[in-house]
């Protein structure tokens, strides 16, 4: 008999009929919550992406699960307290996504500083016959804080190293080995910083990090990047920041209700959104597929992980 497997959120089309040829595959939208009731127990695993929620209340409902498996590298909709309370483990997918995360970021930076989307809006609206396009800011050489030094941060600082940035960070501690300064406070980071980027993951703690001190230290000449989490920006502090002029813009891919973005986001020259699409290149979310298929099939055949979340801090 094929193992059952709860989807709990969207999934590419080929990794979800990859899974169904595989498994039994239920849609947790699908079901309703008599069919749910009797499926219950049946569940060992289930799959999420990075951007849904699994409550303690849904892990408990499940007596069975073993395993989430999220498809994406950030797992903070998941509460992987209840799951460790539950025995249920947790694999997510990183180092696939790094590259495509931190060209975006790049793409974001000198989006946001050239004005590209503005420049092109300037065109098309036949600007140009008129006279030249305004001037804009000069990345190369700036100076840029990155907040979260992990794989992705530190992917993000060798290419701003392309760009002859003088790089900073800011993370619970140094990383050992890194040569760039580590400047713990984020607000005396942001302080000394163009540009600041957000690659710290969403979490409890990290809820609003980026809020109105950092931002107003971040300054008039300060752009904003964030790749990482809606939550970790404090969305109306950096909205008021953005309109009297605390800071020169914003980068965002993320949002804290996305798929909304609020309308003071949006149709400024100073601010380029993208829809949470850091990952989202065909060759990437293939390997983000395949990784979450090794992780399922490693579990079902001897409850072996590729790549588990890293265990929870007692
Ligand atoms: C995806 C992400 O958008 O990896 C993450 O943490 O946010 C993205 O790669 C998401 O997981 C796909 O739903």
């Amino acid at each position: 008999m094929k193992l059952k497997i709860l989807k709990q959120a969207s999934l590419p089309d080929q990794l979800t009929a990859e899974l169904n040829s595989l498994y039994d595959v239920y849609e947790y939208e699908a079901l309703t919550r008599e069919e749910l009731a009797v499926l219950a127990e049946q569940f060992t695993i289930m799959i999420t992406n990075g951007e849904a929620t699994v409550t303690r209340q849904l892990i408990s409902s499940l007596p069975s699960l073993e395993l989430i498996a999220v498809f994406g590298v950030g797992y903070d909709g998941v509460d992987v307290r209840a799951a460790a309370d539950h025995r249920v483990a947790v694999s997510h997918t990183p180092g696939v996504l790094t590259d495509d995360v931190a060209d975006l970021a790049m793409g974001l930076m000198l989006a946001t500083s050239r004005q590209i989307v503005t420049a092109q809006k300037f065109i098309e609206a036949g600007g140009w016959r008129q006279g030249g396009f305004q001037w804009t800011r000069k990345v190369s050489g700036s100076r840029v804080g990155i907040v979260g030094m992990g794989r992705i941060g530190q992917a993000i600082a060798r290419r701003c190293e392309g760009f002859a940035m003088q790089i900073a960070y800011s993370d619970r501690k140094a990383i050992p080995g890194l040569d760039y300064p580590w400047i713990e406070d984020i607000s005396t980071l942001a302080s000394q910083t163009d540009f600041l980027v957000i690659c710290t993951p969403g979490s409890a703690e990290n809820q609003a990090l980026i809020d109105e001190r950092v931002l107003s230290a971040l300054g008039a000449s300060g752009i904003l990047i964030n790749i990482s989490r809606g939550s970790v920006v404090d969305e109306f502090a950096l909205i008021k920041a953005l309109e009297q002029g605390i800071i020169a813009g914003a980068g965002l891919d993320v949002f804290s209700q996305e798929p909304e973005v609020p309308q003071a986001l949006l149709r400024r020259a100073n601010v380029v959104v993208t829809p949470h699409m850091a990952s989202a290149t065909w060759s990437t979310r293939e390997a983000m597929s395949r990784l979450v298929l090794e992780n399922v099939s490693g579990w079902a055949k001897n409850k072996t992980l590729v790549t588990p979340v890293p265990a929870l801090e007692p």
